[in-house]
């Protein structure tokens, strides 16, 4: 398996509750390598752009509204098939059908508001990345 690199944000709620080192903890642990990461926060328009895809969702307003309201840590990850293995590490977009030791299943309320973004592929987790970071912030 060749090693690639995945795109994730820890989003408003997993940093208001105070779960940025629990779940950075789970990440090395699961044996990703931090690339770049920062403390950052979404603009409206970084949002709307970053969710574009959920844009005729009804939930886009409330999507938009909750990925804005405070601070994210963004971060790329690189391990050996990452971008798949860290949705198995993040778990089902809803927590309530999320796999038992997933971080949304620990740390995510519902949802709406599930603590973590994964990237869904190769090419999606490159244009993520540099949504958020210059190519010199990757190490
Ligand atoms: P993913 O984050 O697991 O890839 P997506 O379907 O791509 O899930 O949705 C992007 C984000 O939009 C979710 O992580 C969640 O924050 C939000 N979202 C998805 N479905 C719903 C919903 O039914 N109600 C409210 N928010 C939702
Ligand atoms: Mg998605």
């Amino acid at each position: 398996m060749a090693k690639n690199r995945t795109f994730t944000m820890l989003k408003p709620d997993a940093v208001e509750n105070g779960n940025i080192g629990a779940i950075l903890e789970l990440i090395n642990t699961s044996g990703f390598r931090i690339v770049a990461m920062k403390l950052t926060q979404m603009s409206r328009k970084d949002a709307e752009t970053f969710y574009a895809v959920h844009n005729e969702r009804p939930f886009f307003g409330e999507l938009v509204e909750y990925m804005t309201r405070g601070p994210i840590v963004a971060a790329v990850l690189e391990k050996d098939n990452a971008v798949e293995d860290f949705r198995t590490l993040i778990g089902a977009t809803n927590p309530a059908e999320a796999a038992e030791g997933t971080i949304r299943k620990k740390y995510a309320a519902s949802i709406g508001e599930n603590a973590v973004h994964g990237s869904d592929s190769d090419e999606n987790a490159a244009i993520e990345a540099a949504f958020h970071f210059a190519g010199r912030e990757l190490f």
